[in-house]
């Protein structure tokens, strides 16, 4: 048992490049809203108001920045990185028009892809450890570790308290996709844990003629085996791959857990059997039976993409996404929920919309980390918000975001301009200065 310790939630601050490319094969959102204008302001505010929500309930909300865009390692890597940022897309483009998109994205608004992490209380060396995620299963997301790095060793800079690791090698066999694949049960925050690694295939195994799987076992296991976690406290566990094939790119599409709850759908692991057996004792199992809300429903309302957090009345509460309440099997599967003596007492629907369209709900644009009181005290920078931040935050975005934004924008110099001068002032508000590579 360590000190007292909370969870804190950090979003990822969306973009000012938040746009809709199609980019990510087998999330069905994505795949749907390719070309279609998006509104990188209301995007950016929607995430603030839900972080608003999270504050005002209680428990410290933090941001993560954005990353500059298009990436200088990126541009390196695809052979532009010579030219000014305007001149490398334009040749990009006519190699291929979705490597501007590529190049361009803000997906790294989805900060439970960011990286894995272990709170002390389960770690050997009792220190907080993260693994950037690699994401090396798409083009556009892989671009995003170089930067996630080190922003994580900016603000988790204080090296008696936070490890953060290296990503894996960018290679297949390791392909790591951060936190949307790990689920951490404990009877507390402040107790050591049971971190539980949800994988979609073997190293090695035949690719199917299905949609991607994201996560491999090679991956999982290193990442348990760098932070130091104990063997029997660390499960293994393979996504059910009729989920991965019906959209659920991430096991949190079809899982969520908080502390010693795990709220599931009956489809979400290839051995259910295993998983009830392998589960510690205390763990409170809530399996959505397909009868009730059919797998379809559930990975295009995002009912198990939402945060599961520990409020002062005791019950948990459930922060869902709309489209939750307006699917009628999850609309009505929420309601019970709620009218039952279990341990989810109270939903709050949140507007993620301009996210959602992408395939990334309210348990997507966190990462959740647990940290005693004096790991949160050696936090670099400004990044837990409160009412003035959050007002300071709203004002920025309001002075730099365009409310629309189309594929041909992406590569407009004076656009680019703009992101730099957005994330130029980002860094004052957040007091982490010379962050971005342009201001080094
Ligand atoms: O990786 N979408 C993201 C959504 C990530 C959701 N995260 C979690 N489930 N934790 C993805 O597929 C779409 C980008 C585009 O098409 O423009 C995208 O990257």
């Amino acid at each position: 048992m360590s000190s007292a310790a909370n969870e804190v939630n950090f979003d990822g601050i969306v973009g000012p490049t938040h746009n809709y490319a199609g980019l990510s094969f087998g999330n069905r959102a994505s795949m749907k809203s390719a070309g279609a204008p998006s509104n990188p302001r209301l995007a950016a505010r929607q995430g603030l108001a839900k972080m608003r929500i999270l504050h005002e309930l209680g428990p410290a909300q933090g941001v993560l920045p954005p990353p500059q865009r298009p990436d200088p390692t990126a541009l390196g890597g695809l052979g532009v990185g010579h030219l000014a940022p305007v001149d490398a897309l334009t040749q990009l483009s006519a190699v291929s028009p979705a490597l501007l998109a590529t190049a361009m994205s803000a997906s790294s608004m989805w900060a439970a892809n960011a990286a894995t992490v272990s709170p002390s209380a389960d770690c050997a060396d009792g220190r907080v450890h993260l693994t950037p995620a690699n994401l090396v299963s798409t083009a556009h997301r892989s671009f995003e570790s170089v930067q996630t790095r080190s922003m994580l060793s900016r603000v988790f800079a204080d090296p008696e308290r936070f490890v953060v690791h290296d990503a894996l090698p960018a290679a297949a066999a390791f392909a790591d996709e951060g936190a949307a694949n790990h689920s951490r049960l404990a009877r507390s925050h402040c107790e050591a844990g049971v971190e539980m690694f949800v994988f979609g295939a073997e190293p090695g195994e035949a690719p199917t003629l299905g949609f991607p799987r994201r996560q491999s076992r090679l991956a999982s296991a290193l990442v348990a085996r760098s932070h130091g976690l104990a063997a029997d406290r660390t499960m293994l566990v393979r996504q059910s791959p009729v989920a991965i094939d019906s959209g659920a790119f991430h096991n949190d599409v079809v899982a969520v857990a908080n502390e010693s709850v795990l709220f599931a759908h009956e489809g979400a692991f290839a051995d259910r059997d295993a998983v009830r057996r392998d589960l510690p004792e205390w763990v409170e199992l809530i399996e959505v039976p397909e009868a009730e809300v059919p797998l379809d429903d559930a990975i295009a309302s995002y009912l198990f993409n939402a945060q599961l957090l520990t409020v002062p009345s005791g019950r948990m509460l459930l922060v869902a996404p709309g489209e939750v309440a307006e699917t009628p099997s999850t609309g009505r599967y929420v309601e019970q929920l709620v009218a039952s003596s279990g341990p989810i007492g109270e939903v709050r629907i949140v507007d993620l919309r301009q996210s959602m369209r992408n395939g990334g709900g309210p348990a997507c644009v966190r990462l959740r980390v647990v940290l005693t009181e004096s790991e949160q005290a050696a936090l670099s920078g400004r990044v837990i918000v409160d009412d003035t931040s959050l007002d300071a935050l709203e004002g920025w975005v309001d002075r730099h975001y365009r409310d629309e934004l189309r594929p041909d924008d992406l590569r407009d110099h004076q656009f680019i301009d703009e992101t730099c001068r957005a994330l130029d002032e980002l860094t004052q508000l957040l007091d982490l200065p010379e962050l971005y590579p342009f201001q080094r």
